[in-house]
């Protein structure tokens, strides 16, 4: 497999580094996170993952406790895919930037292994430079500052072996290191966080993507995917692929909308599903959508009547919606027990084709 990738690459003229990171990608993989990426491709023929963020750590009304989650309050069983952030992870904080503590985070992975779903982490990492939160984006010159031979490149190297620490306690009581996804610099090609569209090139992007995964590999991870999610400002595939590191380093390919408006919420969504459509056939890569929701769910059908239509077109491996906000009672994007979308949420559920934790087995 390794020599494949090496002299494959070989005759496409690629550079060194380009080949040795997909050597290393290659090869540094425990054998339940192919079988997590072997599954993911498999998931489409059956249906579309549900995921939800920070499903099982708080929701309306409650926090922290054991067992409890919205989604499963609503329909009886767990999203097949819980995300979680790791933002603040980067200051050595016992809890991430939305107060939810790393150890629970920790407990709710290995929770959310063992029911054979799977789990993706986002991370919201504060600025390096100015000390700002990941929504700073004051000075453009973040990411070429954390790069090699910048001035926060050693600072930042901490940073990622804060993260590789953390991806390596990942295990559980047997010791099998639980495979997540990890969808580092996400929605890039807006202009809201300091590694986006306008405070960085295309090189400096890719770069950052480089370092990000070649310290992980040189550190041991290999319980991870890696997932590329720009927002929906890419027009066609040319400009989705303006910035992507490339196939040696992205397992899944998708992209982050939030409805506002209907009908521009369907056509973004139809045109991106498009796009990842074509090119997850062209470079054999899984797709899904890594983050959407209509906050507060004021349509009582936007289950089977938004959603559910315009994703079953593609072969989507999952969906994902926001986070239910304990702090900020407005902001959700699940429903649960009496939300006014809790009925159709049911129907969604019911339908073959939207899988939920008791649906997959990830792992084998
Ligand atoms: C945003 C909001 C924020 C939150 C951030 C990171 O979309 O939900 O309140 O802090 O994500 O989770």
């Amino acid at each position: 497999m390794m020599i494949l990738a090496a002299s494959l690459l070989t005759a496409c003229g690629s550079s060194r580094k380009e080949q040795s990171v997909n050597e290393v990608t290659a090869a540094a993989r425990t054998q339940e996170t192919e079988n997590l990426l072997a599954n993911l491709k498999k998931i489409p023929s059956g249906g579309i993952m549900f995921g939800h963020h920070d499903d099982t750590v708080y929701g309306i009304g409650w926090e922290g406790e054991e067992g409890r989650s919205d989604v499963k309050s609503v329909c009886g069983d767990y999203p097949a895919v819980i995300s979680f952030d790791l933002g603040e992870l980067e200051l050595g904080n016992a809890a991430n930037l939305d107060k939810v503590p790393f150890d629970k985070i920790r407990k709710e992975i290995i929770n959310q292994y063992q029911r054979g779903g799977m789990v993706s982490l986002s991370w919201h990492a504060r600025n390096p430079k100015t000390g700002g939160d990941a929504w700073d984006v004051s000075d453009t010159t973040v990411v070429k500052s954390i790069l090699p031979g910048g001035e926060n490149h050693r600072k930042f190297a901490g940073w990622l072996g804060g993260v590789a620490d953390f991806l390596h306690s990942l295990k559980t009581a047997d010791g099998v290191k639980i495979p997540v996804l990890f969808r580092p610099w996400h929605e890039h090609s807006g202009s809201w966080f300091w590694w986006g569209e306008k405070l960085c090139t295309p090189e400096e992007y890719k770069a950052l993507w480089h370092m990000t995964v070649d310290s992980l590999q040189a550190k041991g991870v290999d319980n991870v995917l890696y997932a590329y999610s720009p927002g929906t400002e890419p027009k066609d595939t040319t400009e989705y692929l303006k910035k992507y590191p490339g196939d040696g380093l992205i397992d899944v390919i998708g992209f982050d909308t939030y409805q506002f408006d209907r009908n521009h919420y369907l056509a973004g969504m139809d045109r991106a599903l498009s796009i990842i459509d074509s090119i997850g056939k062209a470079h054999d890569k899984v797709i899904a959508v890594t983050e959407t929701g209509y906050e507060g769910i004021p349509d009582a059908k936007w289950w089977t009547g938004t959603l559910l239509p315009v994703l079953e077109k593609y072969p989507l491996a999952y969906v994902l919606v926001w986070r239910n906000a304990r702090e900020k009672v407005t902001h959700y994007y699940a429903p649960y027990p009496g939300q006014a979308s809790a009925g159709d949420f049911v129907e969604f559920y019911n339908n073959p084709k939207a899988l939920f934790a008791a649906d997959v087995n990830l792992y084998q």
